[in-house]
């Protein structure tokens, strides 16, 4: 079939709208119309070329929310009509992760995922007879994608589409690496370096974990009004300070923080958030995603001190089991989704969206195909 799409053929070159070819769902797989798919900054980054997994020519998009068209020979889970979120992060509850009970880092399709392909090394997805990858296993900025049966999160038909697409990426990570991978508890300090939708996001995890001191940490003070209103306490900008921003938080928290998470991808930052932790048992969780080469340091002091690095993808949560849950939270007016979305636009506005995000313009813009 014919879909509306937009395709990266090279890196650092705005997206082309096009009409691609997309194959119907092989045995496991399943075909989604997207209704709704949001820019995440991991799209711009895999855009920039500073991905080590990207490949050109690709159908990006990781953040969406759509109806299942169609499913291939022995899906039991799903049918056409219901509605779904795409999983860059499967569960196919079988594997040794999945069985593990220590991650939600499912490993049945994360390999050819990670070339840009379906399980069985082929791609649905062609222009002009020229094969296009996959991307991240969802391929939201395409009209219809095709995902593995296990990369799909089947939600409530009840819950608007055009705003359930953020739980696919921004929304669930940022909660959930404050809940899961955390686990903040009441009273607790908090500093969070970058306020896009991550950082918002956990904002609002801490929050429902009832922290004591939540503070918000960007060198674009535009971002700290929505950061407020999402229950931020106090708010540094390390543009305002001389001394090096891990010195200024030590100061305000007396001898550091319980929590850090750096929501950004820069790794001085990262550095910055480990050693404003506090001595003996500040973690610090890094979420942002760094550039191919890019590595993290610190004094081993650091960690022998009591200081724990950690990293949390897609905010520990399993897609399949616990995104439903938030979806109804959502429903039930337990969980901000709406104040993410600071822009709407139709899908053929994308590159306005990429423009957007990379001005600092923008938490997340909502595109309707
Ligand atoms: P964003 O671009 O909307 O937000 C980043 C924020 O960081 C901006 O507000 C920017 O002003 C701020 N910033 C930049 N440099 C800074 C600095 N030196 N000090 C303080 N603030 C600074 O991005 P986003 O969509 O919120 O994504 C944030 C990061 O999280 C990206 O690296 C993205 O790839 C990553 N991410 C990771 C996961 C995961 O599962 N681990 C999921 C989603 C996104
Ligand atoms: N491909 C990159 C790493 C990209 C990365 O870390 N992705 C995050 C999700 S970002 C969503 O916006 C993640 O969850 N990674 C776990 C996984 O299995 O991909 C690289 O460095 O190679
Ligand atoms: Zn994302």
């Amino acid at each position: 079939m014919k879909s509306r799409a937009a395709i990266a053929l090279e890196a650092g070159k705005p997206l082309v709208l096009t009409e691609i070819d997309v194959q119907g769902p092989q045995a496991g797989e399943v075909l989604v119309k997207i209704v709704a798919t949001s820019v995440c900054h991991t799209d711009a980054y895999t855009l920039s070329g500073k991905d080590p997994e990207g490949l050109f020519p690709v159908v990006l998009g990781h953040e969406g929310a759509g109806i299942v068209m169609e499913v291939g020979a022995g899906v039991t889970s799903l049918q056409p009509g219901d509605h779904v979120i795409p999983l860059y992060t499967a569960e196919c509850g079988q594997c040794k992760f999945c069985l593990s009970g220590k991650t939600n880092l499912c490993g049945s399709v994360r390999a050819t995922q990670g070339r840009g392909l379906m399980p069985d090394g082929t791609s649905r997805f062609s222009l002009d007879g020229k094969m296009l990858h996959h991307y991240m296993g969802t391929s939201t900025f395409s009209e219809y994608t095709v995902l593995p049966e296990v990369s799909l999160a089947k939600v409530s038909k009840e819950a608007p589409l055009d705003k359930i697409c953020l739980l696919g990426c921004g929304v669930t990570t940022g909660i959930g690496a404050v809940l899961n991978t955390a686990k903040v508890q009441a009273g607790d300090t908090v500093a969070v370096f970058g306020l896009g939708a991550i950082g918002l996001a956990v904002i609002q995890g801490a929050v429902m974990a009832k922290a004591g001191r939540i503070i918000a940490i960007d060198i674009n003070p535009d971002k700290f009004e929505l950061a407020r209103k999402f229950g931020a306490t106090d708010f540094v900008n390390p543009k305002d300070h001389s001394g090096s921003i891990q010195e200024v938080i030590v100061d305000m928290t007396d001898g550091g923080v319980d929590y850090s998470f750096e929501c950004i991808g820069n790794v001085n930052v990262m550095r910055s958030a480990l050693e404003c932790c506090h001595k003996g048992w500040g973690e610090s969780i890094i979420i942002g995603v760094a550039g191919a080469g890019e590595e993290i340091a610190t004094r081993p002091f650091q960690l022998v001190t009591g200081r724990v690095w950690k990293g949390s993808a897609f905010g520990g949560v399993k897609g399949r089991s616990q995104l439903p849950g938030y979806v109804d939270q959502y429903m039930r007016g337990e969980l901000n989704i709406d104040d993410f979305i600071t822009h709407d636009m139709k899908f053929e506005q994308i590159n306005e969206a990429f423009d957007l995000l990379d001005a600092g313009q923008s938490i997340r813009t909502v595109l309707h195909f």
